[in-house]
């Protein structure tokens, strides 16, 4: 029997020049152009994506979108893995690092940033106000302080606590999802196996003009080396737009993101075809294959957006979640994982 609803998904499939394929495990959540929408990384992406969505929905630009959405998690103290509030380096400085990216790749991203709220914002002022496109440390600072942003103290009682708790045993050891534990238990769980708190979010979004812009923010590992710096703010690793093909962000320990290019390699993955969730597992399969047994002891996270709004993701340990909003949808999905 003629199936009109099939007709038009292949015709629709079709004509966007994107041919799904019978093996394929990963199913795109989204069959159709699905616009504007907004995803991010893990549970509390759901608020920031409401904090996005207060763009999008009025036909605002992605870029602002992105950066309007992880702004909330940045100033939230009870997240300790981003922004004010983020656990500091073994040293005790909050170091932030993020990123920003948009349809015509342009892109500014900040490293190892200390005492401003929002890195986000630093990012995008790197990315409209320079010919650069990263500054680190010092500079950074030096730079978002003339031009206007304030000076601010981002540790927090709770996260010099924590910090303090870390000193007695300075045990540097994974713990596998330890972003989805509330900040109360943080220390329960950590202690006295040793914390390796990690937790970033990376945010896409496609506009109503079908633009997409990224954004990744994170204060990086918990009692890293001072200095140290992760996938999140490196454009190709923790983040990637295009807006031809679509774009992608990670989360999870940034090393292993930065030895495969992951959010780039994710992209182009779906420029040979992939749909979005397919991109993100071929992403992680590099890296689990790189090092088996290693891959067993950490997580990695990938997050994929079409340029017709289809996504998905993928991971190494169950876990992983992700935030999406549109027009008709507001919720939280389980990303699949590899073990
Ligand atoms: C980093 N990728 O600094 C970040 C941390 C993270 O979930 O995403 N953790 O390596």
């Amino acid at each position: 029997m003629f199936n009109r609803r099939k007709f038009l998904h292949s015709s629709v499939l079709a004509s966007t020049g994107w041919m799904m394929k019978d093996h394929l495990l990963i199913t795109p959540k989204t069959l159709i152009s699905n616009k504007p929408i907004v995803i991010s990384t893990w549970d509390f992406g759901k608020a920031a994506n409401a904090g996005a969505w207060e763009v999008l929905s009025k036909r605002g630009r992605a870029l602002d979108a992105v950066e309007a959405g992880v702004k909330i998690p940045e100033a939230d103290p009870t997240i300790h893995t981003i922004g004010y509030g983020g656990l500091p380096d073994r040293d005790g400085h909050v170091t932030l690092d993020a990123c920003i990216m948009d349809e015509k790749s342009n892109c500014g991203s900040v490293m190892c940033l200390e005492h401003i709220v929002h890195p986000i914002s630093v990012a995008r002022m790197v990315m409209e106000k320079t010919p650069h496109i990263i500054l680190v440390g010092e500079g950074a600072l030096q730079f978002a302080l003339a031009n206007g942003f304030t000076r601010e103290n981002l540790l927090t009682p709770e996260s010099e606590k924590m910090w303090k708790d870390w000193l007695k045993t300075s045990n540097y050891q994974p713990v596998i999802n330890i972003e989805n534990k509330s900040s109360a238990s943080i220390n329960a769980v950590t202690m006295p196996g040793g914390p390796f708190n990690h937790d970033t979010i990376g945010m896409l979004a496609l506009d109503s003009y079908g633009n997409m812009s990224g954004a990744c923010t994170t204060s990086g590992l918990a009692y890293k080396m001072h200095g140290r710096v992760g996938d999140s703010p490196v454009i190709g690793a923790g983040l990637f737009v295009d807006n031809e093909v679509g774009s992608a962000t990670s989360t999870g320990v940034g090393e292993e993101v930065i030895r495969i290019a992951g959010s780039h390699l994710v992209v182009e993955f779906m420029r040979q075809g992939s749909v979005p969730g397919e991109a993100c597992k071929k992403a992680v399969e590099r890296i689990v294959k790189r090092d088996p047994a290693k891959a067993r002891t950490l997580q990695v996270g990938f997050l994929a957006m079409r340029n017709d709004g289809n996504y998905g993701a993928f991971c190494i340990q169950k876990g992983f979640t992700y935030a999406v909003r549109t027009g008709t949808e507001d919720k939280i999905y389980e990303s699949e994982s590899w073990f």
